[in-house]
């Protein structure tokens, strides 16, 4: 059996990740290729979801605990890795709003160094294919919502958008327009989606290394 294929949207906040995973997981399920929805953070995890939680909702600034508050969130992801393995070696493909990349990228917009960002990312599964929703920080700041989270400044987005791109030349990393309609970002997003699940579920896993 072939195994399943990890994808990841990334992107700033607003930026249609959101609809867009829920739309391409209905439509590969409803084509028959079983597939799992997996958001990150997941404030549903019972140890780190209701402490993330409240600091996206109530923190008084960006920055409070920064250290502590990286070490949460890739926590989180920790511990619903064993999950993503377990799927996708049953030939489940996840397909996860978010992970470790917003995760190093978020942290050092607040000023954690580097390294310290990425260091407790070592180890755990490495995605398929990451689609990264390019759009402009001034453009999800006009977007309905934006603002009821403690992160989401105009500013402190832009600085995001400047640090993932440190990611752009990945082999995994596949940029989207993210400023079309929904249902042609969807339709894009299909494509390359069923792309790399032809492809990919012949590759072995890789993961995040040193
Ligand atoms: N975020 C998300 C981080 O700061 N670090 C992480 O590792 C992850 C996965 O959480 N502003 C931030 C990005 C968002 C916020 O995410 C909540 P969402 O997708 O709005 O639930």
């Amino acid at each position: 059996m072939p195994r399943g294929v990890f994808i990841v949207f990334e992107g700033l906040d607003r930026s249609g990740k959101t609809t867009q995973t829920e739309k391409l997981t209905d439509y590969l399920n409803s084509i028959g290729k079983k597939t799992i929805l997996q958001r990150f953070p997941d404030r549903a995890e019972p140890v780190t979801g209701p402490a993330i939680n409240n600091y996206l909702l109530n923190a008084k600034s960006i920055g409070e605990q920064k250290e502590g508050m990286h070490l949460l969130f890739a926590a989180n992801r920790w511990f619903l890795a064993e999950g993503i393995e377990a799927a996708l070696a049953a030939g489940t493909n996840v397909v996860a709003d978010r992970y470790s990349f917003s995760g190093v990228s978020y942290s050092l917009s607040k000023g954690v160094p580097q390294a310290f960002a990425a260091s407790p990312e070592i180890g755990l599964l490495r995605p398929d294919i990451v689609l990264f929703f390019d759009v402009d920080a001034a453009t999800v700041a006009q977007r309905g919502g934006f603002g009821d989270e403690v992160m989401e400044k105009a500013e402190f987005q832009a600085l995001v958008k400047q640090n993932m791109s440190q990611f752009a030349d990945k082999d995994f990393w596949t940029p989207i327009d993210a400023n079309k309609t929904i249902d042609e970002v969807h339709e894009n997003v299909k494509i390359i989606a069923e792309k790399a699940i032809a492809t990919a579920s012949e590759l072995p896993l890789r993961r995040f290394e040193p």
